[in-house]
Formats: C-alpha cells, structure tokens, sequence
C-alpha cells in the first residue's frame, strides 16, 4: 500500500494579517500572501494552512465568522482569493483552509435570525437555554473567561459561547445546521481548495446533561474544556462530515483538538474510520503549565525534558500504524519555540531552533512549521498590556489582576510575555528595512524590534541559517521514505539533558541526536556503527560522543 501524499507532506502556516501587507493600511492580505508564493515554495513545503480569512468583524482575529461565502475585505476580495488559489497551484502548492464550526459570529445573519425569536428558520442553529432561577442554566466558564452564557431579551433566553461572547456555538444537534455547514464547505471545494483544518472540531458534540460543572477552588465557573471535548456524537457528526464534503476528494484534514488522548486520535484519525487524516493533539504545549491551575496556560516556567520525551513518545508509539500525527511547536496561538524550549540569546538562538528543528522534522507524522519559525523567529517582549491586542491576553489581565488580586501585575506582564498568543503574531520580518519589510504603513502589532538582525533576507543569503536548515529538513522528508514509515523508539528516556531517538524499518535507521542544554555533554551511543557519516547536523563537523551546545545531529545508517 502506498502512502497517502499528506503523509510525506510538510505544512507551512501562513496567519495572513501577519504576513504580508499589500496596500500600506498596516495589515497583512491575500495580494501580499500571492508575493510571497516564491519564498514558501523555496522552502520546500507543499501545502499552506491559511488562517480564517473569512469575512469577520475580528473580535479573535477572524475565529468569528460572519459570513463564510466571502472574504474579510481586510484581506482583499474573492477575486484576490482565486488568484492566491491559482496561483498557489500553478507553483505546485495546495492551500488547506481554516474552517470554523464549532461558533460563529454574533454577527453572522444566522445567528442574527435565530436571535429574534423562539420560532424562526434559524431558531435552532445556536444552542439556547431557559434561565433557571432567573440566572444562567449553569455554572461552566469559557476559554476566555467568564460564563459561557449569555442572555437575550428578544428570546428571553441564554446562548451558549465556549469562546467570546461575540463567538455562539453553533448546534450541531440540529440536521439544518448541519447541512448548511457541508454546503458551505462544498463550496471551498468546488472552488478547489485542498483540504481543512477545523477550529476545535472536538468540541462541537455537546454532552447531553446541562449539568453545573466542578471549578477549581476560587474560581466561580467549571471550566468548560472538559465537559464538552471529544462528546457522545462526535465520531457520528465527523463521518456525516466525511461521507457530506471529503468523500472522493484528496484532501488533507486535520482536526484542532483540545484536551484529545491518544485512543481519542485513534478514533477521529483513525486509519479506517473515514473522519479526519489527523489532529492536533495539545499534551506537549500543555507541559509547561502553571502549578496553579486555575493560571493554567499563563506561567514562565521551563518545560522538563524528561516530560517533554514522555509526551511525545506516547503520542509516537501511540499512533504508529493505526492513526497519523501532526507535529509542531508552533502556530498562531502558542508563544514562539525558541523562546520557549531553545535558548533566543544570541550565541545560542539559531543554534537552538535548528536543534528544535531536527527533533520535530524526524518524528513520525505530518510536520508543520508556522511563519517565522523557519527564521527562529522569537517571542514579543511586549513589556505593557496597551502593546497585546489579543483578547484572550487581555481578558486573563484583567481576571487575574483586577478582579481577583490572584497575581501582580509585573507577575502577570511576564506571564504574558512568556505565552502570550501575540508573541506568533507579531508580523513575518522580510528584511532589515522599516517596519521589516512587512508593511510600508503602521503594522497592527508592533514588529519585534529584533528584525534588523532576524529577518528572511538575512536568512536566505547565508548560508548556514535557520531557514537553510529547514529547507535541508523538508528535502530529506521528500528524499528518504524512513521518515514517513519508519518506526520510533526512544533511547536515555530518563536524561535531563539529551533527547535521542531512533526511526527504523527492516534495512534502514535513523540515530538522532539533539542536546537540550548550552553545556557540553558525553553520551556514547554504542548502537551507532563506526565511521557513520553524519545526514545532518547544526555544526559543521562531528565530535563524536562529545555533544557542543544545542547539539543536533542525525545518522543513517
Ligand atoms: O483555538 C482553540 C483553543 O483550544 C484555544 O483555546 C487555544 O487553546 C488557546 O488559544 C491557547 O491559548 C482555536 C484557534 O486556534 C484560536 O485562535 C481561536 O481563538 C479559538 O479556536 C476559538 O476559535
Ligand atoms: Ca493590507
């Protein structure tokens, strides 16, 4: 049998309003992503995973839809679409869109509809509750803080939003609603779109008991991730999906799931099950948790190796042969991973993310590398709340600092510069030039003032940076099949300060090597057949059992 093409693919992820700015109004567009074809495609990568670029009013940067049939007029037009999608594909390069089921905007005419009245075509499209007791029918909070519900004169009714309250959830439960999301899915195929990645697509199956939640101690509201993730229809609603717009198509699917287990991903990527080609698990970016848990995501602590090859490993060994992973350190929501679990000073940052490169590129699964990472591109630095414009930040701010006094300030401004979703969206730096050549007017978000030494055009003209060494990653996933099929075992599970791993097939392994640390380290690897020369390597030569800081090498053999 051979493999599905999505299985030696690699991802590159664009968040257009980041990218590329066109016209000087500050905000990236669809005209400056078609510009920018050419460097993608230099890199290597075979698809683009573009974030919403549907029509919006922004309240989370395009996760609330008003209208799926047309574009943000921020990003451009329709007609700037299909040029981007005909272009994309003359240069061989397929674009997966970003869908977004689980809500859509408050603004969206079906929710507008279903808000007027008890009784309407679009009554049912959103999930409505009777108060109870005059107050909200539970006590389950959102991603963003606060209720989940929301109340509605005009119905005399609360609305469930797992997100903003400009973000209702939609109601699966109702056939109509179903159908209409297919329809407007089949009509990104029909234009020839390549596949999906679905917004919290484990989240769209609602338990069937509305009943109050546990929260953590102080906290008034149950955090509602738990309660409502990978729920009783879930592998019904994503097979009708199947069947209704994937089915007969070539696509690549993959599933953003919060909180799914391993045996979750068996289910919804499962080999034979028709529902999605795979997900994104989120056990490895949950590692650096706060030890409060009510801080959950807002933290400044370390991540443990030892947790992070755990971690991993499950998801490796897990998956092989019954379902397929997705890997990645970075996207649009998650602090940069240099900053994160390399080392962004100077002496050490390349050297680092090229370590964190290899680490990732030879795993099993689908990679993705998300815009800027490709140049180790590192976290914002943001030192004020005025400089953050995404809401979850700003929200958590507020709750933790002015509400309930549960940190300081200074504590919460280093939390936030430490995972803050804003440290992905600071814009792509091109070159050395204002505003780094992203735009020529005022940039939406401030530009990490490091693009003068960090920038795409330092990277493409020397040889040995970041960017060359990811283009070498992405070519040899192309160029040798054992990093598609081979299988994964972890070597020194219990070593703090080295990560090593082997992929192999009957005739065929692979010895990788990465050390975690700036120190100097010894680790002999007697597996490893003498006179083995290196495939890659982030320095030039080859201490052998001497590994230099942020070491990263690969043998085959
Ligand atoms: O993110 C879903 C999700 O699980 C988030 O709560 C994520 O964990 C959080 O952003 C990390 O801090 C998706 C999108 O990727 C995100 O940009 C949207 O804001 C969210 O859905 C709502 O649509
Ligand atoms: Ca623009």
């Amino acid at each position: 049998m051979t493999n599905p093409w999505w299985q030696s693919a690699v991802v590159y992820q664009v968040y257009p309003r980041s990218f590329q700015d066109s016209n000087g109004d500050g905000i990236g567009d669809l005209p400056g992503v078609t510009r920018r074809l050419d460097y993608i495609k230099r890199l290597g990568a075979d698809v683009i995973w573009l974030n919403p670029v549907y029509q919006s009013p922004g309240v989370d940067n395009g996760y609330d839809i008003s209208d799926y049939y047309a574009i943000n007029p921020e990003f451009g037009t329709m007609t700037d679409f299909d040029k981007l999608l005909a272009t994309a594909h003359a240069k061989g390069l397929k674009i997966m869109m970003d869908i977004v089921v689980n809500h859509s905007s408050n603004q969206n005419e079906w929710f507008k509809e279903s808000a007027k009245s008890r009784d309407n075509p679009y009554a049912d499209y959103y999930i409505w509750r009777d108060p109870v007791d005059g107050h909200a029918p539970n006590n389950w909070g959102g991603f963003f803080g606060g209720s989940v519900w929301e109340y509605v004169d005009s119905r005399q009714q609360y609305y469930l939003h797992s997100f903003a309250v400009e973000q209702p959830d939609l109601n699966w439960e109702n056939p109509k609603l179903r159908r209409a999301v297919y329809d407007m899915m089949n009509f990104w195929v029909k234009k020839g779109v390549d596949g999906f990645r679905l917004d919290v697509i484990n989240l769209i199956s609602k338990p069937t008991s509305f009943a109050d939640g546990q929260p953590n101690a102080g906290e008034p509201y149950a955090d509602i991730g738990p309660i409502i993730a990978n729920g009783p229809r879930l592998n019904e609603f994503l097979q009708e999906m199947h069947d209704q717009v994937f089915a007969g198509h070539d696509l690549i699917t993959v599933g953003e799931t919060p909180g799914a287990s391993v045996a979750d991903a068996q289910q919804f990527a499962g080999r034979q099950r028709h529902e999605l080609n795979m997900i994104f698990e989120f056990e490895h970016m949950d590692l650096d948790g706060n030890a409060d848990p009510r801080l959950g995501k807002w933290n400044d602590q370390p991540v443990k190796l030892v947790d992070l090859k755990r971690c991993l490993t499950k998801w490796q060994t897990g998956l092989h042969g019954t379902a397929w992973n997705s890997l990645y350190w970075n996207n649009h929501d998650q602090p940069r991973i240099v900053s994160r679990f390399g080392d962004e000073r100077p002496a050490y940052r390349q050297r680092s993310a090229k370590m964190l490169a290899t680490l990732l590129h030879f795993l099993q699964g689908t990679p993705y590398v998300y815009q800027g990472e490709e140049l180790g591109m590192t976290n914002a630095h943001f030192t004020q709340l005025s400089h953050y414009q995404d809401l979850e930040s700003v929200n958590a701010y507020h709750h933790f600092v002015d509400e309930e006094g549960a940190v300081s300030k200074e504590t919460m401004l280093r939390y936030l510069a430490h995972t803050s979703r804003d440290n992905a969206r600071t814009p792509m730096q091109w070159t050395g030039d204002l505003h780094a050549g992203f735009s020529t007017g005022k940039p939406w978000l401030p530009v990490n003032p490091n693009y003068e030494r960090i920038n795409a055009q330092a990277s493409q003209t020397t040889p040995n940076s970041t960017f060359s060494f990811y283009k070498r990653l992405i070519a040899l996933r192309h160029r040798l099949p054992v990093m598609t099929t081979g299988k994964y075992r972890l070597l020194l599970a219990d070593d703090p300060a080295v990560y090593a791993y082997t992929r192999y097939t009957d005739n065929q392994t692979l010895l990788v090597i990465c050390n975690f640390t700036a120190a100097t380290q010894t680790r002999h690897f007697e597996q490893l057949p003498k006179g083995t020369p290196l495939l890659i390597s982030n320095y030039d030569d080859d201490h052998g059992d001497t590994l230099r800081a942020y070491e990263a090498k690969v043998y085959l053999y």
